[in-house]
């Protein structure tokens, strides 16, 4: 018999609760197979419910008893909750339940870790917890009450007594949290601008203390910068985070009780890299940014996740911009935007920023609600200038404070501030698919004329769009590199816009002979920009920009195309065009006006699976292998012409045996790392075996691991091991790059050998995610033309499946692209695709990913 097929939760079917609550009061016995949770909650009936029927959700509960006003209660149970009479007026409703927090191998609601108790309940986790109407527009003030042996018992809120704590903040349920467990703090405290004392603390396993302070002194810059740049203060006596091992993602926002993903939280020189400190600083920002957007303000319902998330997430990117380099914190993001964001956008996973519906919300927490609703925010920002943004976050923050809200109250705010009608604007929430924006421009004397177009392609259910209000930013160069036209904006808000310049009127005198527009500086807009800029132009625009993202932009394309051109067995239309590019790249490196950190990335090529993509735009079938040869050559052809800059720039960027974390020391090992990968090859490792020898931190030890890695010198993988094999955390970085840097050839069996290894606690999703993680990263091997890749990835999805479908399902998206590959490839991932698919007893989470991905 099969289960009957879940059924899609829709938008367009939201009603309220029938009910509202005063209060919650909850009481845990703590024990790691029986838990008992007592809960005593007080119901009113909602005036607004359409329904006044009372269901609470409720799943994997043993219900133990159940009363009304003191009178006992015999609730009808289903799988997804129970029913029950209730009075017409208001009631206390008692329950107390059983659960089994061991046997929780999802880490979804109350679950064990390393012997320490801790809860993830966002998105539905709080149903297992106890039965309760668990949807964000149910907000109530919690009590609660912990008996345990264990030293540390936290809750949300402020502590009254030892295990004791009442958060007088109302909440939805998914915010609830709580840890126990033989912890230890490193404390601080932080005085807000109101003069508030708050403690902060920040609770590891005892050893770890010490690798706390990069994050306590993150947060104390978030909460100062949430007052200076938003006037949001913080709001208890106290904010604790918890490192956990265990944990499906990097961090989760709860009031008052942050539960971290260790990964994100533990630091030391030694043991994590530039890139993880980054990381840590934005989580800790972006969790505790939410205090304000998702907690003290929330989602009505899950389809307005963006209205929290996508916020949140432009909140922490201001922050990096304020704490770092902005032009370089630009670069990052849309790197990551165009890798995630775009792929998902292009494929069978297509969805609007805020969905229309869902069968399983963990898989809507995606690239598209986080990274592209941050770009919403941005491009809102961008049309209404920073004044009127901040006036219409101040409105929405002073109007819907303790609310439960929508993608519609956020924008009226915002209209009402700026008398704008954002109908139009609206449509990046509710269309799916990258807009393409198609630019052509001619010259007629001294008149130049651009002309914009645009088209939202079609996307799974979405086949016709209405045309995008897209914000342009463009200025006009001269071919000598002079500006003729600073930073404009244009509203791009129909299928074509057609602008004139009158150059001589922008030169204030002659008009050049040569103009070349710079489009979409700072990535003003989450489009697909085509254009005819010559490679000349684009040097132009490397060379001279004054947006460091164009000039980025420029370089990128430029490094593109050579490797393109290679893939294609195309000789470049003029013989020394690659030369004219490594020669702009080398005057990019060497320019010591530039910041280090922005030369490294100048000098970065696109990745293997960026590479694909642009071979699919060109209307080419990508093949990994080709792709994995052609960018090796290519960075060893640029290493070679460019040997001296680069390795003066190897030696003028080393920053020496004192380590510090900010972001012009990792600009400088960036750039240095960068010019080493560039240097090196299988035949020239002795740049990057002195380093690995010499290392005294990990950004400078694991770069010259991964150049040695794909050099092909097993040697160091092992001493690396060998160092590292009782550090949780850097084993994670060892799996992950014994697979990903692996010379495609050899990955595949290497993954399969490290599947077998004592450390490979798959259970663990950071360990999983390393491992299957690294083989996804290695295209060529991931996808090779046995199907072998497929396979493995297929095999170890269906396993953790039945252990913890939300990492299952995150990491299934390794097949979303199959429709860019040949026709064997094609049958050889829908092969696997439908393997899963039939997997006996396969998750609402993966099932519902695989037949998207399958497009049934
Ligand atoms: N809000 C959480 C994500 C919860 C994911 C649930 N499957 C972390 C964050 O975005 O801050
Ligand atoms: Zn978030």
């Amino acid at each position: 018999m099969t289960a009957p097929a879940p059924q899609p939760t829709r938008l367009a079917d939201y009603t309220p609760f029938s009910h509202e609550i005063d209060s919650v009061d909850l009481s845990f016995t703590l024990h790691p197979t029986a838990t008992r949770v007592r809960s005593r909650i007080m119901f009113r009936p909602n005036p607004a419910a359409t329904d006044p029927a009372f269901f609470l959700h409720g799943e994997g509960l043993t219900l133990i008893s159940a009363s009304i006003d003191g009178a006992p209660v015999t609730p009808t149970l289903t799988d997804t909750g129970l029913t029950c009479p209730v009075p017409d007026g208001p009631f206390l409703w008692e329950a107390e339940v059983e659960i089994n927090p061991q046997a929780n191998t999802a880490l979804d609601g109350l679950y064990m870790s390393n012997g320490m108790y801790c809860t993830q309940c966002e998105a539905e986790g709080f149903r297992k917890i106890t039965y309760y109407p668990d949807r964000p527009d149910v907000m109530a003030p919690f009590t609660v009450r912990i008996d345990s042996d264990l030293p540390v018992l936290l809750s949300n809120g402020n502590e009254s007594a030892h295990g004791h704590w009442h958060d007088p903040h109302p909440k939805p349920a998914y915010l609830f949290a709580l840890v126990a467990g033989d912890l230890v703090a490193h404390s601080d405290t932080f005085t807000t601008a109101s003069g508030a004392a708050t403690d902060l603390n920040i609770w590891v396993r005892p050893g770890d203390e010490d690798r706390c302070a990069y994050a306590m002194d993150a947060l104390k810059r978030s909460m100062r910068w949430d007052e200076t740049e938003y006037g949001r203060e913080y709001d208890l006596s106290v904010f604790n985070i918890v490192a956990v091992d265990d944990f499906n993602m990097g961090a989760m926002e709860n009031k008052g009780l942050n539960i971290f993903n260790a990964s994100y939280v533990l630091a030391t020189p030694e043991t994590t890299t530039d890139q993880n400190y980054g990381w840590i600083e934005t989580v800790v920002a972006h969790e505790y940014f939410h205090n304000w957007t998702g907690n003290r303000i929330t989602c009505r319902d899950w389809f307005q996740l963006c209205l929290k998330e996508g916020l949140t997430v432009f909140r922490d990117q201001q922050f990096t911009a304020d704490m770092r380099s902005a032009p370089v914190k630009r670069i990052d993001d849309v790197l990551k935007l165009r890798a995630r964001q775009f792929r998902e956008d292009a494929g069978p996973l297509a969805h609007n920023v805020r969905p229309d519906s869902y069968i399983e919300i963990s898989n809507f927490y995606t690239a598209t609600v986080y990274d592209k609703g941050a770009e919403v925010i941005g491009m809102l920002r961008t049309y209404l200038g920073a004044e009127i943004y901040r006036a219409g976050c101040e409105l929405y923050f002073n109007r819907h404070d303790g609310q439960a809200c929508t993608i519609e109250d956020w924008l009226a705010c915002f209209e009402e501030v700026a008398g704008a009608d954002l109908s139009q604007f609206k449509r990046w929430y509710t269309q799916a698919g990258t807009p393409r924006v198609t630019a052509d421009w001619t010259r007629d004397g001294d008149m130049l004329h651009l002309r914009l177009s645009q088209e939202v392609p079609p996307t799974p259910g979405q086949p016709m769009k209405e045309p995008a209000k897209i914000p342009v930013v463009m200025g006009l160069l001269a071919g000598d590199g002079t500006e003729l036209l600073p930073s404009s904006l244009m509203d791009l808000n129909g299928p074509n816009l057609d602008l004139t310049f009158d150059l001589k009127d922008l030169a204030g005198g002659t008009a050049p002979d040569h103009v070349v527009p710079s489009l979409l500086r700072g990535f003003s807009a989450p489009v697909i920009l085509d254009t005819d800029l010559s490679a000349q132009d684009r040097t132009i625009l490397l060379a001279f920009d004054t947006d460091p993202f164009n000039r980025w932009e420029a370089g990128r394309s430029l490094l593109r195309d050579v490797v393109v051109d290679d893939i294609l067995n195309q000789t470049p239309k003029d013989a020394s065009q690659r030369d004219r590019v490594w020669d702009a790249m080398g005057a990019l490196a060497t320019d010591e006006a530039l910041d280090p950190a922005f030369r490294a990335f100048a000098l970065g090529f696109p990745s293997e699976d960026d590479l694909a993509q642009a071979l699919v735009d060109a209307g080419v079938v990508p093949d990994p292998t080709r792709i994995e040869a052609a960018r090796i050559n290519a960075m060893a052809s640029l290493g070679q012409w460019l040997t001296q800059p680069l390795t003066e720039i190897y030696q003028a960027m080393d920053t020496g045996p004192t380590y510090s974390p900010d972001a012009d020391a990792a600009g400088k090992r960036a750039l240095r790392n960068t010019a080493l990968a560039l240097l090196s090859g299988p035949d020239r490792l002795d740049l990057a075996r002195a380093q690995f020898a010499d290392a005294s931190n990990m950004t400078d030890q694991i770069a010259a691991l991964s150049v040695l890695i794909k050099g092909g010198d097993r040697a160091a993988a092992q001493a690396f091991e060998a160092q590292w094999q009782d550090d949780r955390l850097v084993m994670d970085k060892w799996f992950m790059i014994s697979v990903a840097s692996a010379p495609s050839a050899e990955a595949l069996e290497i993954a399969e050998r490290l599947s077998q290894h004592a450390l490979f606690d798959w259970k663990n999703p950071n360990r999983f995610r390393a491992l299957l993680g690294g083989l996804i990263a290695n295209p060529a091997a991931f996808h090779d033309a046995s199907g072998a890749g497929y396979a493995f990835v297929a095999d170890w999805l269906i396993r953790m499946d039945g252990a913890n479908p939300q990492t299952a399902a995150r990491l299934s998206t390794a097949f979303e692209t199959w429709r860019r590959y040949d026709a064997d490839r094609q049958g050889l991932m829908l092969d696997a695709l439908e393997r899963i698919a039939g997997a006996p007893g396969l998750s609402r989470d993966l099932g519902e990913m695989v037949s998207r991905m399958r497009g049934d």
